[in-house]
């Protein structure tokens, strides 16, 4: 190990608390050429963000996200804030030579993505996005199938990822349900993951349709947030919901493949309930998040009568980081595809390599989401790349 990474973190709510423990983690159980430092946390409220710092394991904290930004003795920046922020900082933090990560979505809308990628490169710093289910060992299996051709030719990505969290109607009126803070709801916050692993296992988008609805309307006015968790006054004012609370969407990709993605959060009983399956000449595949060690796996050249899906147990050493954890059979969970994506951030900062997945990315999932609305807007097909 010979470089030293001084990493600064800004957000401390569920993100925030998510990425501290990436951190953490990363040297404990990976070598990625660089002892990470956890040097400072950064929010608004002071109780709350030196809470943080001494819980999360952080060195210090700042209050100011400008001089968060500015301070000379950070390597990275690291965004987890409501996603109307992203854009503000991330140009500073370049501006400022900071190596960047950015939750997603990249921002809340296409032209601030955009922007965001054009300052990361002008600056020439390294720029990652947080699509942290890229990172389950199981998804990295998919691909190395893929890539090998196990699956064939690719006929379909079916998925969806299914949430109940706003299911009740007195469920105050939380930053995620602002349009203005958000971008969109259920479609950037949870169907960014699924297109993501669309894009990153299928490949581009051409053109997609879509519909969405917000059931719920208006909603009380939020007292108090914690992570998920929200609380509002008993008598508390009612305000407008400005994003989709479900949306659908069928894809035509560039390869001929067909998709079909549904992201809602009012599937009651479903809590993070993400699946997708992908059908080729040769194989499909099937993963639910809720059972992320799985994969079941169907090779259609099985001897006729003896075909079925199979269930791998994705915890052996030959599988995707599992070398690095537990011996086989002992599962892993949600918080450590954070620490592969740190593991492999840290490792192409150190290395200079290409981040993945990056800013382009990021945009190119923001591309997607403007074109899923403007296809419900104008309720018609649209090509991807026309925006
Ligand atoms: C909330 O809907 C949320 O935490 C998303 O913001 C995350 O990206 C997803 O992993 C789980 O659900």
């Amino acid at each position: 190990m010979s470089k030293d990474l001084n990493v600064g973190l800004i957000g401390y709510k569920f993100m925030g608390k998510a990425h501290s423990n990436g951190y953490r983690k990363v040297n404990m159980f990976f070598d990625p050429g660089a002892q990470v430092h956890m040097k400072a946390i950064c929010g608004r409220d002071e109780e709350w963000v030196k809470k943080s710092a001494d819980t999360f394991g952080w060195e210090g904290y700042e209050t100011s996200w400008e001089k968060m930004v500015a301070r000379p003795d950070l390597d990275i920046i690291d965004i987890t804030t409501p996603s109307n922020f992203h854009k503000q900082i991330a140009i500073e933090a370049a501006k400022n030579g900071k190596h960047i990560f950015c939750e997603k979505p990249l921002a809340i809308n296409l032209q601030d993505a955009r922007e965001m990628l054009q300052a990361a490169e002008q600056n020439g710093v390294k720029h990652q996005i947080g699509f942290n289910y890229r990172f389950v060992p199981a998804i990295q299996l998919i691909k190395k199938m893929i890539d090998q051709g196990k699956l064939g030719k690719i006929y379909h990505f079916r998925g969806f990822f299914l949430q109940d969290f706003v299911l009740d109607p007195s469920f105050p009126l939380v930053w995620r349900l602002d349009k203005s803070v958000a971008g969109s709801g259920s479609l950037g916050d949870l169907g960014a993951h699924v297109i993501d692993c669309a894009r990153y296992l299928v490949g581009e988008f051409d053109e997609v349709i879509g519909m969405s609805e917000t059931f719920v309307k208006e909603r009380p006015i939020v007292e108090k947030m914690e992570g998920l968790s929200a609380q509002a006054k008993a008598d508390s004012a009612m305000g407008k919901v400005t994003v989709d609370d479900a949306t659908l969407l069928l894809a035509r990709f560039k390869n001929g493949a067909l998709g079909s993605i549904e992201a809602t959060r009012f599937a009651g009983g479903h809590k993070n309930d993400m699946y997708f399956e992908i059908n080729g000449s040769k194989g499909s595949v099937k993963f639910y998040f809720e059972r992320m060690n799985e994969l079941h796996y169907l090779n259609n050249e099985d001897e006729a009568g003896l075909q079925g899906y199979r269930l791998i147990q994705v915890s052996e050493d030959i599988h995707p980081y599992m070398d690095a954890w537990w011996p086989a059979g002992h599962v892993i969970g949600y918080e450590h595809t954070f620490v592969h994506q740190f593991y492999e951030f840290i490792k192409a900062i150190v290395n200079d390599t290409p981040t993945t997945p990056n800013f382009t990315d990021g945009v190119a999932c923001c591309q997607i989401l403007e074109a899923v609305e403007k296809s419900i807007e104008e309720r018609r097909w649209i090509q991807v790349d026309s925006l």
